[in-house]
């Protein structure tokens, strides 16, 4: 693939780029020039395969989830598709949200009659008559994208009844915008916030395939997943199977934030090395020295420059105790704090925490105190006590919490402990 091992940026038209062929290319208002370049190509295609041909095509490509959780694509349809409950309901979730995650945005405000094609052929194939795009609340240029997409889609006949001439085939979207909460991105959270209820995790069986919005069969996907599947169509899934490693194919965006020399987001096949990404992105700023790249986001893990030839797939990822979650690649130099970053993380999940079950609740107030105390900013307790506090709060959380969140809640700070001996240097 174009990128392997190459040292300049990606540029606005690079022909190595998929995923992000259009952004910076086409006017984004223009249903025109989506067209000349491609667009609705995968949708005619997917009418032609029918609902059980595009999920044979997706499972094949062996697609998985992009916003973090790589659950297959293909087996969400499938499961959905075969249940005789009416309407089905398709959620796209675009609240990205995460800290350091902003490849959603990229595309929606890039390629936005992408998102709506793409949440079409997900519609079609998993027979929903109706599809969400749940927005993340602070992304007004998105917003003012998509509703004109939406609107241009509907004249041509892209969206509504007897979609591009298929008789029967009804479909349409509607946007909904979050309002701050990163709860809010939790897909049984959307379901509550979209029917006018507090934006609460729901407990999970069952799964949304079963019951989600509005109790009915409901797919969710993340805006990155959604639009790998018109490259799946176009392409044909075994060319698309030839980009990425066995057990995580195709192309995957990646954020690049912290201490790079050109942070952004890029586009690379799965296995591109961490190394060679952050070659890409021209590395920590001159003069300074890599400490430590945080992988996956809040609820990822540290990785340590001595570790930087890992292969950016989903398995050697886990392998590596960590997670490509969203795709954040937080870069932090020497010159970074890093008992006042892992506060922060802290900070952050006790204040998003929705507040609803226990372990979390507290558990995030708890796990606060005592790395505002480790970090020096408060007096009182020995460092060793803390230590053990954390890990004890840590472990209830990810063992009783009921959703992500709090489950997670506590892997950035176990990773900073355990691979970076962070608590060595704070006690
Ligand atoms: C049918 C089953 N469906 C699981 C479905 C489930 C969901 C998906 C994954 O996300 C990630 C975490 C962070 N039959 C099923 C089934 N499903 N078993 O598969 O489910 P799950 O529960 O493993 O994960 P999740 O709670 O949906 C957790 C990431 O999310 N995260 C933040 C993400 C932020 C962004 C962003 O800002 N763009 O993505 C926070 O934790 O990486 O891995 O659909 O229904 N038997
Ligand atoms: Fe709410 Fe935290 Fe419980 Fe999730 S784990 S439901 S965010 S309190």
């Amino acid at each position: 693939h174009g990128h392997e091992g190459r040292a300049e940026v990606p540029q606005a038209g690079d022909p190595g780029l998929r995923l992000l062929k259009r952004v910076g290319v086409v006017d984004p208002e223009s249903l025109d020039d989506y067209r000349a370049t491609g667009g609705y190509q995968a949708l005619r295609a997917a009418l032609v395969l029918g609902p059980a041909g595009v999920i044979r095509e997706v499972s094949d490509a062996k697609l998985v989830g992009r916003g973090g959780a790589a659950f297959p694509t293909g087996r969400k349809w499938a499961a959905t598709a075969g249940q005789p409950v009416r309407p089905h309901y398709l959620v796209c979730n675009a609240d990205e949200s995460e800290p350091g995650t902003f490849k959603d945005r990229l595309l929606m405000e890039g390629d936005p009659f992408a998102v709506i094609e793409s949440m079409t052929i997900a519609g079609y194939a998993a027979g929903c008559s109706k599809g969400y795009l749940y927005l993340r609340g602070e992304y007004p240029r998105a917003l003012h994208l998509l509703r004109n997409a939406i609107a241009r889609a509907r004249e041509r006949n892209f969206l509504g009844d007897d979609i591009m001439g298929q008789e029967g085939f009804s479909f349409d979207i509607e946007i909904r915008r979050g309002a701050g909460a990163y709860i809010c991105g939790e897909e049984t959270a959307i379901f509550n916030s979209i029917e006018g209820f507090r934006g609460e995790p729901r407990s999970k069986p069952p799964f949304p395939v079963e019951s989600g919005l509005f109790g009915k069969p409901t797919v969710v996907n993340n805006v990155e997943t959604l639009v790998n599947v018109p490259l799946i169509l176009t392409e044909g899934c075994e060319a698309y199977l030839r980009t990425g490693t066995a057990g995580s194919t195709g192309p995957k965006l990646f954020c690049l934030s912290g201490n790079v020399s050109r942070p952004g987001v890029y586009e690379v096949p799965f296995g591109t090395t961490l190394s060679e990404l952050l070659d890409l992105a021209g590395g920590v700023p001159p003069g300074r020295e890599l400490r430590a790249v945080l992988l996956g986001g809040a609820a990822g893990g540290f990785v340590r420059p001595d570790e930087l030839d890992l292969p950016l797939t989903l398995e050697d990822a886990r392998a590596a105790g960590t997670t490509l979650g969203s795709g954040v690649v937080l870069v932090l130099d020497d010159t970074a704090d890093l008992g006042s970053f892992l506060l922060r993380i802290a900070a952050f999940f006790r204040d998003e925490s929705c507040g609803q079950c226990v372990p979390c609740r507290i558990g995030t107030v708890r796990q606060e105190e005592a790395m505002a105390r480790l970090v020096g900013k408060r007096p009182l307790s020995t460092s060793a006590a803390d230590l053990q506090l954390l890990r004890e709060v840590g472990q209830v959380m990810r063992d009783s919490s009921i959703c992500g969140l709090g489950q997670t809640a506590w892997n950035a700070i176990e990773s900073a402990l355990d691979r970076l001996g962070y608590a060595r240097e704070a006690s």
